[in-house]
Order: C-alpha cells, then structure tokens, then sequence
C-alpha cells in the first residue's frame, strides 16, 4: 500500500485526544463579547497557574508595544471598546495590526493589556458584572479541565481573536529566532521502549530549537500535524510554523512503542508532556507523537495530540 497523509492521520487509532478543548472553544465562540472578556478575565485570574514574565521576549514586543502605548492613552471608554472591537472580530486598524502578530506576540499583548488592567491603567471588566448562566457554565468547564487543556483554550481564544484569524499564512513578520542550543551541549534522548534513530533525533533537534535539523528529518513533502489543526505540509511550511510555534518549547517523551509495517515504513507512538516558556515547569502538557516513517527512515507523517487525560500517557497499543 501506498501511504497518504490522510491513511497517516488514522495510525494509532486508539489514541484518545483531548476533545473537551475545542468543544469549549466552540461553547466559549458562541457567547457575548462581554461574556467572554469577563470570563478570559476570571479564568486568567482565578486558574492559579501564572504566566512566566521572561516568556513575552523583548523583540518580539515591539510590535504590540505601539498598540499598548496608543491603548493605554485612550479614555477608558475606548480602552473597553478595542477589547470588544478585538474579541468581535471588528474591522479596526488596530484589530487589523493584532491579526499580523504572531501567536507569541498576541499571547504577550494580552498578557501586558492584563497586568495593565490589574493596575487600573486600562479599563477593567466592570466591577460586579455578572456572566450570563452559559458563560458560568464554560468557565465551570475551564476550572475543571486539566491545566494542560486549561492553558490551550486560552490560547486558542487569543489567536482567534482580531479582524481576521485567517491570516495565518506565515508571511508576516517573523519572531526573532532563538539561537539554537551548541552540538556539544545537547543532552542525549532516551525514550523507554524506542530506538529509532529518526524519533531521537527529531526530539533532540527541537529541544535544541535546531529546526532546520528537524524538519530535514522529513521528507520533502512530509507533514506535521499539531493538536487538532490540518496537517502542514512540505519542509517550507513546517520550518516556518516552527519558527512561530516551537520556540522554547522542552520536549519530556517517556515511553514508546515502535512497529514494522507494509513495505518497510515503520509506525511510532511516543507519549510524554511538553512544556511551554509561558508556564514553564508548572504545567505540563500530556502528548503523544505518532509518527510514520518511510523505508529510508524519514517522517512521513507526525501527530502531536493533546490526550484526553494522564491515563492516555500509558495507551501504547497499536490499534
Ligand atoms: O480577553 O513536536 C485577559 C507542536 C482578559 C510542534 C486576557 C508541538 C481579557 C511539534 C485576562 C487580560 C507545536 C505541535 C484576555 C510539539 C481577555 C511538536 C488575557 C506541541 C485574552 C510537541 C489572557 C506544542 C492571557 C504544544 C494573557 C502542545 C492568556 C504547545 C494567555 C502548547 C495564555 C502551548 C497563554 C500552549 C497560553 C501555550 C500564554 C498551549 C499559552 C499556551
């Protein structure tokens, strides 16, 4: 049999994926703007995780800086109208400059907007408003989720928001790139129950942010599917969605299994977590990767899937 990305998708099919997270950004979607700012506000400040400062980089602020400071100058009034202008997904100049930051960027405005709006610099959300019944419901679904899935909702209503969230094409302004960790300092991977040269490597890769060396682990027309989103496909696409998503990223796999299948491709499930600079050691997420390589050893394919819970770290059969 020939492999397609979508015959990939499907390896490992008893993996169990965290789908409370975007039936609560679907449920999140559906509310009033007010709702959802005033229930961003109240999860953010009630989550008891907090935010890693060092994590909003000075360069890659530089943008949001001007929004910040034209912002911050604004009758509270206003203040409180781009918030809403930036959740509705209105048509404004500044919504239009949100929606050409990068993920980092829009994570690090709102968290400068929050501490703002903590110091009464910025309009806060009105004192005693009171959340409609459905956006208590979604905030009750927030607290009760795992941090892990607590923290990817809340990025997923920040990159959503702005004029347009479809203007996810990359060819926007670049994050700074990290330099990538010296050769000699890269501590070696070990992954209980793999020995695959090829999944080592590419975990190494990436916790060293050496991600030219990781996506030459593909082939050319490979691809690197995130938590629910479509595969990326081909070496282009991927370094340019490393250079945005994967920057401090640190990788713990822990256990793995490794198949031979037809025609010589091999099939790979790691599970371990991941943690990111914005919360550091205080959240980590729970992941598989799935990966599919050709006869030649390259990756074919590769999911990351955000698990449904810690129980899914030991479902390592096959399917
Ligand atoms: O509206 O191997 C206020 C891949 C109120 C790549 C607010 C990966 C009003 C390949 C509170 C001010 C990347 C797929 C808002 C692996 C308001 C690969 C502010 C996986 C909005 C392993 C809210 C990586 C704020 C993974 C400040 C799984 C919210 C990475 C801030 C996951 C939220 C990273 C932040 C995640 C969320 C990061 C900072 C989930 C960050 C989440």
């Amino acid at each position: 049999m020939t492999y397609t990305i979508e015959t990939a998708q499907g390896i490992f099919p008893t993996t169990q994926v965290a789908n409370a997270v975007p039936a609560t950004t679907q449920a999140f979607d559906k509310l009033s703007v007010d709702d959802q700012l005033a229930l961003l506000w109240f999860a953010y400040t009630e989550m008891g995780v907090s935010i890693t400062r060092a994590a909003t980089g000075a360069a890659r602020m530089i943008l949001a800086e001007g929004l910040l400071a034209q912002i911050k100058q604004m009758p509270a009034a206003a203040q409180t109208q781009v918030m809403n202008d930036l959740a509705n997904r209105a048509d404004t100049p500044i919504s239009r400059s949100y929606s050409s930051f990068s993920v980092n960027t829009k994570l690090g405005f709102w968290y400068e907007l929050g501490e703002l709006m903590a110091q009464g610099i910025v309009a806060p959300i009105p004192p005693g408003y009171q959340m409609t019944p459905e956006a208590s419901a979604v905030l009750e679904t927030i607290k009760k989720l795992d941090p892990g899935q607590q923290i990817t909702v809340l990025r997923n209503t920040v990159v959503n928001m702005g004029f347009d969230p479809a203007l996810n094409d990359y060819a926007k302004p670049e994050d700074p790139l990290m330099t990538p960790t010296e050769l000699a300092s890269r501590a070696n991977v070990k992954i209980e129950g793999i020995t695959e040269p090829t999944v080592l490597n590419y975990i190494q890769n990436m916790n060293a942010f050496d991600f030219e060396a990781a996506v030459a682990l593909f082939v050319e027309n490979g691809a690197l599917q995130p938590p629910f989103q479509k595969p990326i496909v081909g070496h282009e696409a991927i370094s340019a969605y490393m250079r945005e998503e994967c920057q401090g990223l640190k990788m713990m796999p822990q256990k793995g299994v490794s198949e031979r299948i037809e025609d010589g491709y091999t099939q790979h499930k790691v599970t371990g977590t991941v943690e990111t600079p914005w919360f550091g050691a205080s959240v980590g997420m729970n992941i598989a990767w799935r990966f599919l390589l050709n006869p030649q050893g390259k990756i074919f394919f590769v999911a990351v899937d955000l698990l449904a819970s810690p129980k899914e770290l030991l479902n390592l059969t096959r399917g």
